[in-house]
């Protein structure tokens, strides 16, 4: 659960009150600011294109030309929003809270409209004037969500705009001037001092923008992101928001995989966020997963359970028919019992959870944000590991596949996402537990719903 609770339920009241900005700026400022630019960054993309008709050598194709003015206009674009992002970052008051850089700061609109201008310009001319490659489309169309987020909505987190918008795009522009050298190799073979430097330059300015300074920016932008959207009761919203935060799992991902595993059991996920409203409702930790059961009311649970091996125990004795958990009183069950019970305890609190509680920024809400706890942890992972791995047989309790096996799976998805696994000794017995139709089919729904470990 949170201990910093009132940072949540804080960042949460932002929800109250419109999704919009005032219509009157979305009117006088944000639509016009934006066609303006999108006309301006076209007609630039215009005029170049007229130069290079008139200068080029007449062997240099059609496309061609398109693309060495697609390129420049989009230099010159980037030379622009990392002037402003300067410019913009430069009189940020640092010293705001986490909340307080939510809403506000429209004074940096016009970098938002300045974007969304240079993406509106830059997605039909990408396809149909040079053919851009499929993930640069994406990566366009991630660019205006984004884009929509700030420039159109109240909780815009407008703050961090220079930033994203503008300081990121400098490690662009040597990289524009590296792909010009790679669409004329003459040019290498000319100036191959000039390329050397402008390789350097592009090699320094990613590792320092785009991995030192983007990463405690990020940290601290996504939790609050997280945190605002999740509470929000409108689901097309939380939907919009998911698409700029990114999909990951949760716990619930072992209940859903065992739901699947046993396959006739009519289910209804809800990927409601942990300390979200709806589910303190039924949990007062915030934690998830949480199993409803129902029986003739569907209204009103019948029966309310929370920890993901207790769940799963439970479905499993329901359906003993599955096998997926051995029946009660037996050595098998002593055995599958121990096996969840060192997987939780071990592998799962005491060193993922500990990563998760203290190895990101999310750990300023769960627990602190403590380095020395983290390396012990991640030793105590490692260490374990090898511990409860299967050596031999197929599986973890032997030849048939358990609910066991669904937690270990889900523990070492977890440690490989976070980098803690290291040896490749049981890829095939995890290949095997993820060829299962059970895990892809939940993986591909959790792709969909975005939820979080
Ligand atoms: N031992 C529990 C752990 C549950 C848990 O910590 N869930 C996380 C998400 S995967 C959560 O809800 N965290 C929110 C919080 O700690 O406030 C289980 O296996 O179900």
């Amino acid at each position: 659960m949170f201990p910093d609770a009132t940072l949540a339920e804080r960042i949460g009241a932002l929800n109250d009150g419109p999704i919009f900005l005032e219509s009157s700026v979305l009117r006088q400022i944000v639509v016009p600011q934006t066609v303006a630019c999108a006309s301006g960054i076209t007609a630039l993309y215009v005029v170049l294109l007229y130069i290079i008709d008139l200068y080029a050598a007449k062997d240099v194709s059609t496309s061609a030309r398109r693309k060495i003015s697609y390129q420049a206009t989009s230099l010159c674009a980037c030379i622009v929003l990392s002037v402003l992002g300067l410019y913009y970052e430069n009189h940020l008051d640092s010293s705001l809270t986490d909340v307080e850089k939510i809403q506000g700061h429209e004074h940096v609109l016009f970098l938002s409209c300045f974007q969304l201008g240079f993406q509106l310009w830059a997605i039909p001319v990408g396809i149909f004037a040079v053919e851009e490659n499929p993930i640069m489309i994406l990566h366009h169309l991630t660019v205006v969500a984004v884009g929509i987020m700030t420039g159109f909505l109240r909780n815009g987190f407008r703050y961090w705009i220079p930033f994203f918008f503008g300081i990121f795009e400098l490690s662009t522009i040597p990289l524009s001037i590296m792909n010009f050298f790679k669409e004329f190799p003459s040019l290498v073979d000319r100036y191959p001092g000039l390329y050397l430097k402008v390789r350097l330059l592009f090699c320094g300015t990613f590792l320092y923008v785009r991995i030192g300074m983007l990463m405690p920016r990020l940290y601290s932008y996504m939790s609050s992101h997280f945190l605002l959207y999740s509470q929000h009761p409108h689901l097309p919203y939380r939907v919009f928001m998911s698409a700029c935060w990114g999909p990951a799992w949760t716990r619930t991902f072992r209940c859903l995989w065992m739901l699947e595993e046993l396959g006739t059991v009519p289910y209804e996920h809800l990927p409601y966020r942990p300390a979200s409203r709806n589910v303190r409702e039924h949990n007062p930790t915030g934690k998830v997963p949480i199993l409803l059961a129902f029986d003739d009311d569907p209204t009103v649970p019948s029966f309310t359970l929370t920890e993901s091996v207790a769940i799963n125990t439970y479905l499993g004795d329901l359906y003993p028919s599955s096998a997926l958990v051995p029946p009660p009183r037996t050595r098998a069950r002593a055995q599958y019992d121990q096996m969840c019970c060192t997987i939780l305890s071990e592998l799962d609190a005491q060193g993922l959870w500990m990563h998760r509680k203290h190895g990101t920024e999310m750990g300023k809400y769960l627990g602190g944000v403590l380095p020395a706890a983290v390396a012990a942890a991640q030793q105590h992972y490692t260490n374990l590991l090898p511990t409860v791995m299967p050596s031999n047989d197929l599986y973890l309790l032997g030849k048939e596949f358990t609910a066991a096996d669904i937690l270990l799976v889900h523990c070492w998805d977890w440690g490989e996402h976070i980098g803690w696994n290291g040896s490749d000794e049981w890829r095939e017995y995890i290949q095997r537990c993820h060829h299962r139709p059970a895990y892809q089919k939940v993986r591909a729904l959790l792709q969909q719903t975005s939820s979080r470990l």
